[in-house]
């Protein structure tokens, strides 16, 4: 089987843009690849992070795995931060790439200007060094494919980078991996401002449907959705942002074509389609709601969370004595 690696960042409650982008797809995957799935809690921490919340929403994603379907003894399931490697590796990662091509990362270009923006006036520097820590997960566990939203792509080819030149620099160390963003064109946009993404970090909690949203908020948040004065329901992402991403939410979690579901409201209106919406969301989240009230507080997500760091441990122990050795970083023989 073919390794793979993913991950979700504990900056907050998971969203359904988190779920269909990303959840989803694992469970699916877990068939056909060696996955490798962490909860990203030290990427989390290079914005700043109250501590009950961050224990919280930790404890929220490891259980919210499970309840969508992954299993533990299926695929390899962890917290980022039980692995020391990673943080390990991230650091000889930092001294092998330049200042230059970090400064390049639109993603830290993004969130920096934000931070700055946000008049609290600092850039944390692991936002900035955010990218060798996410090369460093990837090519611990040798990661042939790594799934990321269009968003992330700049990341992986960075980590293409580093990796080849690890290996020219010091030996055959890690396998270059490659970006399975071709297949990963969905993108679920903000219910209040379709021209952006959905984010778990929005500040907008309208803006955004939760996984663990009650069935009351999923109603009313879609009742208020964006869309247009229009009424005719038409899938144009560039004119009719708002409308397309609801078709969008409804074909993926039902899994039809957007033939099949253009038939279904021939000549119905925006009140129809949103009903449909509704309709679909409570049917895929509410078992997953249910399955994760049974999980939460159990000692079945700890333990499968420790199995799943023990696994990963060995793996990725391997790696960095291969890497140390190579790097002549031992003095053992
Ligand atoms: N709106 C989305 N549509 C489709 N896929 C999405 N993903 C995130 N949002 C959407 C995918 O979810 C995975 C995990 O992402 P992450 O948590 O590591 O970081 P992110 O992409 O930065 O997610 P958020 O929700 O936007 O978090 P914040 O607000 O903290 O930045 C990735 O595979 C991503 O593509």
């Amino acid at each position: 089987k073919k390794k793979m690696l993913s991950a979700i960042t504990s900056s907050g409650a998971m969203t359904l843009g988190n779920y269909l982008g990303a959840v989803k797809r694992m469970v699916n995957f877990q068939e056909q690849y060696e996955m490798h799935v962490f909860i990203a809690n030290l990427h989390a921490i290079t914005v700043p992070q109250d501590k009950e919340v961050l224990r919280k929403n930790i404890k929220e994603i490891a259980a919210l795995y499970f309840a969508c379907g992954m299993d533990p003894n299926k695929s390899v399931i962890f917290l980022q931060s039980d692995v020391l490697e990673h943080a390990q590796l991230g650091w000889i990662l930092n001294t092998q790439s330049t200042i230059g091509e970090l400064s390049r990362m639109t993603q830290y270009k993004d969130k920096s200007q934000k931070a700055e923006e946000s008049g609290k006036g600092y850039i944390p520097a692991g936002l900035f060094t955010y990218p060798t820590l996410m090369a460093a997960d990837i090519l611990l566990y040798d990661a042939e494919f790594v799934p990321v939203g269009v968003d992330q792509k700049q990341h992986v080819e960075l980590t293409r980078d580093l990796a080849m030149r690890m290996n020219n620099r010091y030996g055959e160390m890690f396998v270059v991996p490659e970006c399975l963003v071709t297949e990963n064109k969905l993108k679920i946009m903000d219910l209040q401002d379709p021209t952006k993404k959905m984010s778990k970090s929005s500040d907008n909690p309208k803006a955004i449907i939760k996984m663990l949203d009650s069935p009351a908020d999923i109603r009313s948040k879609i009742k208020a959705a964006v869309t247009d004065s229009e009424n005719l329901i038409k899938h144009d992402p560039i004119n009719k942002p708002g409308v397309t991403n609801l078709i969008e939410i409804y074909t993926t979690l039902k899994n039809v074509s957007l033939q099949e579901a253009m038939v279904r409201w021939k000549g119905k209106n925006y009140k129809d389609l949103k009903d449909d919406v509704i309709e679909v969301l409570l049917e895929v989240i509410e078992p997953i709601q249910t399955r994760y009230k049974e999980l939460y507080n159990s000692l079945e997500v700890e333990q499968w969370l420790e199995q799943g760091a023990a696994k990963a441990r060995m793996i990725a122990n391997k790696k960095i004595n291969k890497v140390q050795n190579l790097m002549g970083l031992n003095y053992k023989r």
